[in-house]
């Protein structure tokens, strides 16, 4: 007679656009993959009773709170996964870890590197297991990558190039929702954009040495407003507020490995919904990755017959390919909501082992570091380096 499996129960903060890909995602979840313990959908938590009922009921949550405090005192929670604006990271998961319950915190992991360095400490002294959702790690054809470049098939790296790109903010009459308030996201496309960029660098290049930045905001003046759902939003005011965080921001790094790194992120490149792209380049070969083609990895190899080399397009979607065979069969694709789905997966498998699998709170303490580090050089002018805390 098989085992009945641990049971893990979730309680989630925020229900709207992250909170959609997560619940998702833990329903999903054990469809796919055989786990070693069981994901319960426990309770979810939002501030508007009605709407986080509706929520709960059209997403498969068990129960809710209004008050996410209640949700940590609860003794039939065993993981807090925080979706709610960036402000809110640092207290939530200070009190989690302090409650024994695991975390998987949405990106960034604070407003500043002082609260990620807070939050990462007070895991560790909890001896809790803890992510940080840095989704795009968890697309196939980035493991396929990450497998490449670790077996030394593009040899020595010398650059990496990264853009992310969006464009639904353009309108000078998008309000001033949360995402465009300094005071709770900490930084505008920098940390909500770039952090992703940042991650995808560090895991496939390897760690930044120090950085030179630049950031603009082009539209100083926007209207009172809130986010709506997904990326929608409403005026509420008929007043105006100040823009505070950057609505663009480029850089250049170098890694300490030797590699050099150019990267930009912008909410103001039309056309460009969710244009997230990078290619590296190495003594032996490159590749190129685009998120708006995200089964296709585009690899180039000098071992390649001469004639016959050039970039090919390799279907990430075979057996051989981190995270797609628990699937489908070969060429049938998968999308943005599988990548929710494989990270929760190595959640859940760090938490049936009790460890903490990257990208977790060390991580996300090392990117809010760049991060800071970018933005300082763009205030200053000058090159920073980068510290190891
Ligand atoms: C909005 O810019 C957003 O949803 C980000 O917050 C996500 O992290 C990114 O993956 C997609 O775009």
């Amino acid at each position: 007679m098989s085992q009945a499996k641990k049971k893990v129960r979730v309680g989630m903060i925020g229900y709207k656009f992250m909170g959609k890909a997560h619940s998702h995602a833990y329903r999903d979840l054990p469809f796919y993959f055989d786990l070693d313990v069981e994901p319960v959908m426990q309770a979810v938590v939002g501030r508007n009773e009605e709407g986080v009922k509706a929520a709960a009921d059209k997403m498969g949550w068990a129960s809710y709170e209004t008050d996410w405090r209640k949700l940590i005192e609860r003794d039939d929670i065993d993981v807090i996964d925080i979706g709610s604006p960036n402000n809110t990271h640092a207290e939530i998961a200070i009190a989690a870890a302090e409650a024994g319950k695991h975390i998987i915190c949405e990106k960034p992991l604070s407003l500043n590197v002082e609260e990620a360095v807070r939050m990462r400490d007070a895991a560790n002294k909890a001896g809790i297991v803890h992510m940080i959702c840095h989704n795009y790690r968890f697309v196939p054809a980035i493991q396929y990558a990450k497998k490449l470049i670790s077996e030394g098939r593009l040899g020595q790296i010398y650059h990496v190039r990264t853009r992310y790109l969006q464009d639904w903010i353009m309108d000078p009459q998008f309000p001033l929702v949360w995402r465009l308030r300094k005071d709770v996201c900490g930084s505008g496309t920098h940390g909500d954009l770039m952090a992703h960029s940042i991650d995808l660098a560090r895991f496939l290049v390897g760690e930044f040495v120090e950085v030179s930045g630049m950031m603009e905001t082009f539209i100083k003046k926007r209207p009172l407003g809130e986010m709506s759902g997904g990326l929608n939003a409403e005026i509420s005011d008929t007043e105006y507020g100040e823009v505070d965080v950057d609505d663009a921001v480029a850089f250049m790094a170098r890694f300490d490995n030797g590699a050099m790194g150019v990267f930009e992120a912008s909410r103001f490149a039309k056309g460009n919904r969710n244009g997230n792209n990078f290619e590296i380049n190495g003594s032996k070969g490159s590749i190129r990755w685009d998120m708006q083609d995200m089964n296709n990895l585009q690899l180039y190899l000098e071992e390649d017959e001469a004639g016959s080399q050039g970039f090919r397009t390799i279907s990430c979607t075979e057996q051989e390919h981190p995270y797609a065979g628990a699937y489908w069969p070969a060429g049938h694709i998968i999308g943005y909501e599988h990548t929710f789905i494989n990270i929760l997966h190595a959640f859940m498998q760090g938490i049936a082992e009790g460890r903490s699998p990257a990208p977790n709170f060390d991580d996300g303490v090392r990117n809010q570091i760049v991060l800071e580090a970018v933005e300082q050089s763009a205030n200053s002018r000058q090159w920073v380096k980068i510290p190891i805390l």
